[in-house]
């Protein structure tokens, strides 16, 4: 437990998609959360993810980030039920889990054809689930850096919430 933190948990979500860049692919995390945005950072793609709340600040780094003429896609909670929305600020918008789609993106963007949606077929079998590069994060930022995810989805339907429609009506458990 670091008592210097500046936020709670760590999200894993970049560090999955760290995970499953293709390796010839330099990755890098950055955490506005804990840490200040370099949008002069030497980059070629910027990918963008957060829930509703941290969207329009995600909007206005999106902005930050284009105006100097870098390309960026977002994905994430939000913009899966917000497409359009989020498709004013980015060049792409991943409607849906990284894993399926994420190896397409990169692949696109080397060819100089980004698509504007990208919407999974199908939600993401937690079988040979890869390890998040949490090496990527920077820890000591973190009360509790690590954080293990077990599974996906919600049998339930709550209707204030959105976790069984963008991650299906039922549990998906990542292999002991
Ligand atoms: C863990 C968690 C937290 C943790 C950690 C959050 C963090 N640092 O990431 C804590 C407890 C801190 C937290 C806090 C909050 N949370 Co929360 N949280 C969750 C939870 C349980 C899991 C999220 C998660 O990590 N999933 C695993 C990752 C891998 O999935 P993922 O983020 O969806 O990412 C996948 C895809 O979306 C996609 N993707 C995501 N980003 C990107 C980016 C790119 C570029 C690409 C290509 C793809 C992509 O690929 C990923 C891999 O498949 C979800 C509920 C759930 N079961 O999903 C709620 C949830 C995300 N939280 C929610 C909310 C509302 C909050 C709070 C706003 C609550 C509050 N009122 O304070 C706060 C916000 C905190 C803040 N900093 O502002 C809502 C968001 C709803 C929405 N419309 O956005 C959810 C969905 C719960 C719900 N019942 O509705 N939360
Ligand atoms: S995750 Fe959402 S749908 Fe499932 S029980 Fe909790 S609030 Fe209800």
């Amino acid at each position: 437990m670091h008592v210097d933190a500046r936020a709670a948990f760590p999200g894993l979500n970049l560090a999955i998609i760290a995970a499953i860049t293709p390796p010839d692919v330099e990755a890098g995390i950055l955490d506005e959360s804990v840490e200040a945005i370099d949008f002069d950072c030497d980059t070629d793609l910027v990918g963008i993810t957060g829930m509703t709340n941290m969207a329009p600040v995600g909007y206005h780094i999106e902005d930050e980030y284009r105006r100097r003429g870098k390309k960026v896609v977002m994905g994430g909670v939000h913009v899966t039920g917000c497409a359009d929305e989020a498709h004013q600020h980015c060049e792409a918008v991943i409607a849906g889990e990284a894993e399926p789609v994420w190896s397409h993106v990169i692949r696109d963007f080397q060819q100089g054809q980004l698509q504007p949606r990208y919407r999974p077929h199908q939600l993401h079998d937690m079988t040979g689930y890869i390890v998040p590069h949490r090496d990527l994060l920077k820890q000591r930022f973190y009360l509790f850096p690590s954080t293990v995810e077990t599974g996906r989805g919600c049998p339930f339907d709550c209707e204030f919430c959105s976790v069984s429609r963008t991650a299906g009506r039922g549990y998906r458990f990542r292999p002991t």
